[in-house]
Formats: structure tokens, C-alpha cells, sequence
């Protein structure tokens, strides 16, 4: 039985869309303990961009990024007709790079007799990519099966048929048992209608069977990560995903997660240590990033004591919740806990706990952000803006607040709604207004512009405290300005700071500024580079 899971998330942003995927690393160890031949292709790799982006389109962005993003000089008119007509270009070469993709899945099913694939799907370019890929190759071998999966499953649900016809079954939650009882479908040992967490279609009807969660993440095998099994693991950096945690008690109303994973559930700190250990044995990896939304407090300061008493030289990453989080960062700190993200949304109580469902104190936020940055760990606060029910006075608090805990980098986003979250459930208890109905189809294949700034993306049908798309986003731009102001950096995350310490460039600017310029021309033999020297500096203890 041969099986193979796809990862297509559209053209890379930022450096973590070269983190192995360790969801579908663990899918893949389920199949192979139940003696499934399987292989992962992620295409989120540097090389991507060879195909996308040609050497007349590298030439005029790497001219322009250094303009705008080093040189800190405004585009003119001519830029911008420019950069209209190489966006046209990018987008003709999306199209030839899709049946590239296919073409070269097409051949690889013929030849290895691969009798299913799954799709992880993501939001965006990679979402149209997955669905046009799936959709010819069923047309090509109707016998194949074709399943989905992933974060957006769970956000979008059945409505994905709306758009993938082709799909034999798509599994929400979590997906460890479900793939290998799709397989064992697959080979006509088992019913769908038997297996939980799935959605299909049986005579033209959605089916939804129940849902059911993993009791104990302990029982987990460790996902894999050879490259027999994972395709070109080595245009990768050696960073891992260690998934310490699933779900969220504190149920906030943006959140999808307490519909995804969950009451909280936790791995043992012993099988914590036993992962961390057979990542360095095995695949001589020393940097990692936490899975959970909120890693749990009392589990990472148990962790870190286990790794300080065992000696090992790691570097990793968390988020947490300001509530949780009242501990010894200094032991953090000591045993290798590079950054930690909070998710702090506002400094106002009253927008907290109306707006987000945050039972939060002012108080309590800057004295864990204080002591966690005084610790010398990097400290990212990550701010909703413009959040629902703010005005001039709660934007100046939020603003007084950063003064004075000048977190190491604030991120600023605007509020985004999903469906199966309280906001979209109820968006008029939130200020937001909205079309239900029409809404979800609307945004599951939406596209960040990524040559242009958020003013000029396709606008998002809803308003937020009565302001348009373009008049929010520009209120998003300007809040982000007045932070840089205060000489606090708004675009670093967690991860990005071990990226940074290993990158080798001097300073976070000279980091941030590169990468910038990199990403922006699609400049794939220095991004190589890069990913080499954090692999080989991360090694080096
Ligand atoms: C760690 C992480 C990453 C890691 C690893 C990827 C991963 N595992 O998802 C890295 C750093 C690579 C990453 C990158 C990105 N991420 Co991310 N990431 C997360 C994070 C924090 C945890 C995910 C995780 O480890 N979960 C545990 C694992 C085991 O679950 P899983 O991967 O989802 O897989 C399970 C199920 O979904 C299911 N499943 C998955 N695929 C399939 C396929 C089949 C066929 C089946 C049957 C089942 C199945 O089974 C798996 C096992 O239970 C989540 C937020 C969160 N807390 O969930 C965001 C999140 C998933 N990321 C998100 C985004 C947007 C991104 C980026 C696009 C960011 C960007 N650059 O803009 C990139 C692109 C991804 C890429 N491949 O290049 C969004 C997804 C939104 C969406 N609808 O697409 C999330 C939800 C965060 C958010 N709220 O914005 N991410």
C-alpha cells in the first residue's frame, strides 16, 4: 500500500515557511507503523522561486527592494507601473509552475503505484494550487483516492466542496488515527462512515461522523524525518516542531482552537526530553519551536529544568499566556529559551475581556513582560489593532503601555475573523459588520498580495468599528508607525529570532532588511545560503 502527503502553501513569505512540517511528519509515522509505504513533498522550499520568479522580474525586484527596503526610498509613479506589469508576469508564472507540479505528481503516482495522496491545505495561493493539482490528478486516475486535511479543514469545514469536488474524504481535528484508517479504506478494510473526524459526500449529502480526540499525546510516535521519506528535507532548516501541547482552555473569541483541539491536553515532560534527544541523535537538530498556542507554564518551566539537569545544549521557542506565565524566566533563559511570543492583543481590560474574552490585568502583562525580557529572553507582544470597540483613548493607553515594557519586538495585525470562531458567530456583539452567508467562500482562497502593501490587497468583506478594509488596514499601517517610533521593532517573531541568532547577519535590522529584499525578489541562491548557515552555526556548541 503507497501513499503520499502534499504541502503546497503558495510562494514562500517568510523563513518559517521552510520549517520541516511536522504535522505531516507524524502522519507519515502513523502510516509507516501500520506498514504503509509513504513519501511527504512539501514544495514550501527556496527553490520554488526559480520557477516563479524569472531572472527579468529578479533583476527589476532587487533593484526595487533595495531602493525601498535598504535605501529607505519612496517608489515612484514608474515603480509602481512597474511592479504592476512584473505582478502580471509572477502570476503567468504561477500557472506554468502548477503543471510543472502536476505533471511531475502525475509521473510520480504512475511510477511508485501510489494508490492515495492527502493534502495538507492551507489559506491562499497554496489552497487554489492544492485544488487545481487534486482536481487534474483525478481526472488523470479516477481510481486514486484523494483526501484533505489541516488547518483549513478546520476552519471552512464542508464548504471546501464548494471549491474541490474531487475529494474522497477530508479529515478535521486531529488526523494521527484518521490516516491510517483512510488507508485501511483505501483498501476496502474499512467503511467511511467508520472512521471519525471526517467529512465526505454520500449520494450528494455532506456526511460529518463524529469527532474524536487523542487522549494522550505520549502514545505519539515521533514524526520522521529521513529523506528517504521526506522529499528534499535538505533545502530545510534544521529547526523542529515539537508539539508539547493541543487545544486551550482560555477559549478566546478570535481563536479557532478551542473548535480544533480542545480541552488542553499535555505530553510528559520524560517524552518531552526522549523527543529533544532523539532529534540530536538522529537528525543533529538543536533548534526548536514549541507547537501549542499557549504552551503551558508550569509544563515549560518543568521542561526547562530537565534540560538544564540532562545538559542539553538546545535553543527553542514558545507562546504563552501572560496568565500562565508568572514563573523563573531566568531558568528559561538558562536552558535555552530563545523568545517567547505573547499574544497580548490590547493593554485596555475592558476591550480584553469584551472584545477577546481575555480576563487579562494591565498590571499582570507588564510585569511578565518586564521580567521575561529582563531575563534576556527575546520578548515578542503580539497586538490586535484596530481591535473591536477601541477609540483615540485606548489606543493611547495600548501605545503608553509599549513605552514603557518596550517589548523586543511588538507584531501588529488587524483583526481577522474566521469562521467557527465567537466572532464570526456574532460579529455584531464586536462591532464587526458582515456578510454571513457569502463570507466564508469569499475569503477561503484569499490572496495576500505580497508585492504590495496591505492598502492594496483585495479588501476584506467586513468592517470593523464601522471602517472599510482600506480604512482599517491604513489605521493597522499607522499604529505600526507610531510603534516604530518608539524604537520598537514591529515585525520579529519568536522563531524569527533563532533564524536571526544563527543567520549570521549582525544586527535584527540587517536581518530583517535582507530577508526583506531576499524574499521580496525571490532570491533563491541567497536564501539557500542563509538556511546553510543557520543549519551549520545551530550545530556548532
Ligand atoms: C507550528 C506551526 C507552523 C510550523 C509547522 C507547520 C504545521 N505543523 O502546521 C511552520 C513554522 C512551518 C508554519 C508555517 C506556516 N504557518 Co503555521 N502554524 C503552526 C502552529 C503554531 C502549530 C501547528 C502544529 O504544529 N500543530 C500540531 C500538528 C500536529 O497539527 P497539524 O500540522 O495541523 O496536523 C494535524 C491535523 O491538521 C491533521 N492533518 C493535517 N494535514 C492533514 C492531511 C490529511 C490528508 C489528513 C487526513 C489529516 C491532516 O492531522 C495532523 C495530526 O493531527 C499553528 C497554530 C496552532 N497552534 O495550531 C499555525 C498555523 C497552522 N499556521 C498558519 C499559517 C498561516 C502558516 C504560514 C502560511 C505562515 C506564513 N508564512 O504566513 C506558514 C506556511 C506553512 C508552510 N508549510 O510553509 C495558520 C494556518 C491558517 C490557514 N488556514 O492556513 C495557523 C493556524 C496559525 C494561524 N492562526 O494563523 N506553521
Amino acid at each position: 500500500m503507497k501513499g503520499i502527503l502534499i504541502s503546497i502553501a503558495g510562494v514562500p513569505r517568510s523563513l518559517s515557511d521552510f520549517v520541516p512540517d511536522n504535522g505531516l511528519a507524524l502522519l507519515a509515522s502513523c502510516l509507516l507503523k501500520n506498514n504503509v509505504d509513504v513519501k511527504i513533498f512539501d514544495f514550501n522550499l527556496p527553490s520554488i522561486f526559480d520557477d516563479i520568479y524569472d531572472k527579468n522580474v529578479k533583476s527589476f525586484l532587487e533593484k526595487f527592494s533595495n531602493k525601498v527596503f535598504v535605501d529607505g526610498k519612496k517608489p515612484d509613479f514608474f515603480d509602481i507601473l512597474k511592479l504592476k506589469f512584473v505582478s502580471s508576469i509572477i502570476e503567468r508564472n504561477k500557472k506554468n509552475y502548477i503543471e510543472k507540479l502536476k505533471n511531475f505528481l502525475l509521473e510520480t503516482i504512475e511510477k511508485e503505484k501510489t494508490e492515495f495522496v492527502g493534502f495538507k491545505l492551507w489559506a491562499g495561493d497554496g489552497f487554489d494550487w492544492s485544488i487545481e493539482i487534486g482536481e487534474f490528478l483525478k481526472k488523470k486516475k479516477p481510481e486514486l483516492k484523494i483526501f484533505g486535511g489541516g488547518p483549513q479543514v478546520d476552519t471552512f469545514e464542508h464548504l471546501i466542496f464548494e471549491k474541490g469536488k474531487f475529494f474522497d474524504a477530508l479529515c478535521y481535528g486531529e488526523g494521527e488515527e484518521i490516516i491510517v484508517e483512510l488507508s485501511n479504506f483505501v483498501q476496502g478494510k474499512r467503511k467511511l462512515r467508520d472512521i471519525p473526524n471526517l467529512i465526505f459526500k454520500e449520494n450528494g449529502k455532506i456526511v460529518k461522523t463524529e469527532r474524536k480526540f487523542i487522549k494522550n499525546l505520549d502514545e505519539l510516535p515521533f514524526p520522521v524525518y529521513t529523506s528517504d521519506i521526506y522529499w528534499k528535507i535538505y533545502e530545510k532548516i534544521k529547526m523542529f516542531v515539537i508539539d508539547e501541547s493541543r487545544g486551550c482552555e482560555n477559549a478566546c473569541f478570535f481563536c479557532i482552537h478551542p473548535k480544533k483541539s480542545g480541552k488542553r491536553k499535555k505530553k510528559s515532560v520524560e517524552k518531552l526530553i526522549e523527543e529533544i534527544k532523539f532529534s540530536i541523535n538522529k537528525y543533529n537538530v538543536f533548534l526548536y519551536r514549541f507547537a501549542g498556542s499557549s504552551t503551558p507554564g508550569d509544563l515549560i518551566l518543568e521542561f526547562a529544568k530537565r534540560i538544564i539537569d540532562e545538559g542539553l545544549k538546545i535553543d527553542y521557542v514558545n507562546s504563552g499566556y501572560v496568565n500562565e506565565f508568572d514563573i523563573d524566566f531566568k531558568i528559561l533563559k538558562d536552558s535555552g529559551c530563545g523568545s517567547i511570543f505573547f499574544g497580548i492583543e490590547s493593554a485596555n481590560e475592558e476591550i480584553l475581556k469584551k472584545g477577546m474574552n481575555k480576563n487579562v490585568k494591565k498590571i499582570d502583562m507588564e510585569r511578565v513582560l518586564k521580567n521575561c525580557k529582563e531575563a534576556g529572553i527575546f520578548t515578542v507582544a503580539s497586538f490586535i489593532y484596530p481591535a473591536p470597540f477601541e477609540n483615540e483613548e485606548t489606543r493611547k493607553e495600548t501605545l503608553q503601555f509599549l513605552e514603557k515594557v518596550k517589548p523586543d519586538s511588538a507584531l501588529i495585525q488587524f483583526p481577522g475573523i474566521y469562521p467557527g470562531t465567537v466572532w464570526f458567530k456574532y460579529p455584531e456583539r464586536f462591532n464587526f459588520e458582515i456578510e454571513k452567508e457569502s463570507y466564508p467562500l469569499k475569503v477561503m482562497n484569499y490572496k495576500i498580495k505580497a508585492l504590495f502593501p496591505p492598502r492594496m490587497w483585495q479588501p476584506l468583506p467586513y468592517k470593523v468599528n464601522g471602517m472599510s478594509f482600506k480604512e482599517f488596514a491604513y489605521e493597522t499601517e499607522k499604529f505600526q508607525k507610531d510603534i516604530n517610533k518608539l524604537g520598537i521593532n514591529t515585525s520579529i517573531s519568536n522563531e524569527d529570532y533563532l533564524f536571526y541568532k544563527y543567520s549570521g547577519f549582525k544586527s535584527t535590522d540587517e536581518f530583517l532588511k535582507f530577508n526583506r529584499v531576499y524574499f521580496y525578489s525571490g532570491n533563491s541562491e541567497k536564501l539557500k545560503e542563509e538556511i546553510e548557515r543557520i543549519n551549520k552555526n545551530s550545530q556548532r556548541r
